[in-house]
């Protein structure tokens, strides 16, 4: 049998202190994308009494699951890049060793059409998820990928009939808080959120933990202590960040000095700071690569455009724009475009992401590399949270697998792309 820490059952307590996982209780109706008002108006008492009635039949189904899983693991070896101590998920952040490798990834996620990382959870137990309260709090909708991002957590949700309480904080972390704070006062069985920034969660994070309500971090990390959440699940942003700057070293290999501006994504995020972390990585020691400015553009298409145009209107001998996304890169090319440049040729861009508008651009050479950062987070989402509630261990670290596009590249991938 092999060492399958993340496959660690814990028959003897399969909820926290509360109780709360196994004693959820099925609801019948599906409300998803409801908007948060709805769910003020339940009592939080009904759902106690409900989730009474079904403490039985909950903990055969949390029987069920550890069999299986018991099984499982016996007959099964694992290679993945989940991890039970963030340390090790740490030591997975090395650059792309090559663009064979980077391409096979890629390949590999596309053909499936999933995030990477999925095998690394157990399959979800419908009957543990179907009516199941889940509240899900959202970054907002500020660029494609948050859209299809969203479209696979809904549609996930669907699919096996969760309760899912949406909200969107539009950006704003305040916002944010005060949907989770709403969901714990709800009661619901267990929240899950995308961070809009990585500070600022103790306090809120130590209510739910109080109030015995498992959280799941989606997409964007935290730096509160892991000991609040039961995972994240989500990119290796670093990695991302590596993989821009491995093919802007080898892309400008026989240039002497290469002048370079970024758009940096929504100031205090995780694929912010970590976008950056990576390329500083690669690049930042390399005197021949000059940064003429940087600054945020928030992730969106329109504050790319802004950005850029400053950025033209300032220097007139920009080589190289490094765009923390797709819709960054998008609005950058307008930008240039507008300012008599040809982009992709005068002035070169590499971005992150991959979503289908940006992979239309490189696919036409306006961007010159995109790396991907895959949105189909939902699955593995309710992956999670079916464990979670049946009172199962999870590895606290998963690590989206992910590849990286050149124009060949994204002209293969187009027509299959979902998103
Ligand atoms: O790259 C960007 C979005 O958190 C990975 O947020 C996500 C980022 C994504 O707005 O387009």
């Amino acid at each position: 049998m092999t060492d399958q820490p993340h496959l660690l059952l814990t028959f003897g307590s399969s909820g926290d202190e509360a109780g709360r996982p196994a004693e959820s209780e099925a609801s019948p109706a599906l409300h998803t994308g409801d908007p948060l008002p709805s769910i003020q108006h339940q009592s939080s008492g009904a759902i106690q009494r409900r989730r009474k009635s079904v403490v039985t039949r909950r903990l055969a189904v949390v029987a069920t699951v550890a069999v299986a899983f018991a099984l499982a693991a016996c007959g099964s070896s694992s290679t993945t890049s989940s991890s039970t101590s963030s340390e090790a998920a740490t030591s997975a952040a090395v650059p792309a060793s090559s663009s064979a490798s980077a391409a096979a990834s890629s390949a590999a996620a596309s053909a499936t059409g999933e995030a990477g990382g999925a095998s690394e959870l157990p399959p979800v137990d419908p009957a543990v998820l179907e009516g199941a309260v889940i509240g899900f709090a959202q970054v907002g909708s500020e660029s494609g990928w948050r859209s299809a991002n969203t479209d696979s957590i809904k549609s996930s949700a669907e699919q096996y009939k969760v309760d899912l309480q949406f909200t969107s904080a539009e950006g704003d972390q305040a916002k944010q808080i005060s949907s989770i704070k709403t969901f714990i006062t709800q009661g619901v069985d267990l929240i899950a959120f995308s961070p809009v920034v990585e500070t600022g969660w103790d306090s809120v994070l130590n209510e739910a933990k109080a109030a015995g309500i498992p959280v799941v971090l989606t997409d964007r990390a935290v730096d509160s202590d892991p000991s609040l959440y039961k995972t994240f699940i989500g990119s290796d942003f670093i990695l991302e960040g590596e993989k821009a700057a491995t093919w802007a070293k080898e892309e400008f290999a026989d240039a002497s000095a290469v002048n370079m501006v970024v758009l940096e994504g929504t100031t205090g995020s995780a694929p912010a700071n970590d976008r950056a972390t990576g390329w500083d990585n690669i690049l930042g020691s390399d005197a021949k690569f000059n940064t003429l400015a940087s600054q945020t553009g928030d992730f969106t298409r329109d504050g790319g455009k802004k950005v850029m145009e400053g950025f033209l209107a300032a220097y007139p001998n920009i080589d190289l724009v490094y765009a923390h996304n797709d819709d960054m890169g998008l609005g950058a090319i307008e930008a240039i475009e507008a300012a008599g440049k040809v982009p992709g040729k005068d002035i070169k861009i590499v971005t992150v992401d991959a979503v289908k508008a940006g992979m239309e651009a490189l696919a036409a050479g306006k961007i010159n590399f995109i790396v991907e950062c895959s949105p189909l987070l939902g699955e593995q989402l309710f992956q999670a949270s079916s464990a979670v509630l049946a009172g199962q261990e999870i590895p606290t670290r998963v690590i989206t697998v992910e590849g990286s596009f050149n124009q060949e590249q994204a002209i293969a991938a187009l027509p299959d792309r979902k998103y």
